[in-house]
């Protein structure tokens, strides 16, 4: 089943947002595999954010995620991928959807509340950076054979 990386950042987690963020992506029927709350390190963070490293907002970017702990999520689910970067809505909470959480939540670009991989390769890549193979749970639920 395809799984993606989800990182509710500081500000998330600041404002309390970690149980009303949980709720929505348990409600839409996706599995947590995995869930932990980290201090993000710098060079945990200049390698997350490498695609943006020549960016004007890297700096800022860096500091901000490694300011106070995140929350950090692997998700399973069929498509999970795309369907949690609709959940999380547009990089802009300025222009995010009301109904997502960016659009719910969000203030500006550069404290978007949470942030979701964008290909499987990122997922992929992401998941491996962020957690041991030991903390990524195997699992069923319990009489749930048509959600996952
Ligand atoms: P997303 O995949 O939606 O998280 O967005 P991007 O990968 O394009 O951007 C990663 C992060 O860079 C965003 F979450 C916030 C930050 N950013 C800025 O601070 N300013 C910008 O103009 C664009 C992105």
């Amino acid at each position: 089943m395809e799984k993606t990386f989800l990182m509710i950042k500081p500000d998330g987690v600041q404002r309390n947002l970690i149980g009303p963020i949980v709720e929505r992506l348990e409600n839409k029927g996706f599995k947590l595999a995995g869930a932990k709350l980290m201090h993000v390190s710098e060079s945990l963070a200049k390698t997350h954010y490498q695609e943006h490293q020549d960016k004007p907002f890297f700096g800022e970017l860096v500091d901000f995620i490694t300011s106070g702990p995140v929350f950090a999520m692997v998700l399973e689910g069929e498509n999970v991928i795309d369907t949690a970067r609709l959940v999380v809505g547009a990089t802009n909470p300025q222009q995010a959807a009301p109904g997502t959480i960016r659009g719910d939540f969000g203030l500006t670009v550069g404290k978007n509340i949470i942030h979701g991989s964008d290909s499987p390769e990122s997922a992929e890549r992401e998941i491996g950076l962020f957690f041991d193979e030991s903390e990524v749970l195997d699992y069923d639920l319990i009489n749930s054979s048509w959600i996952y």
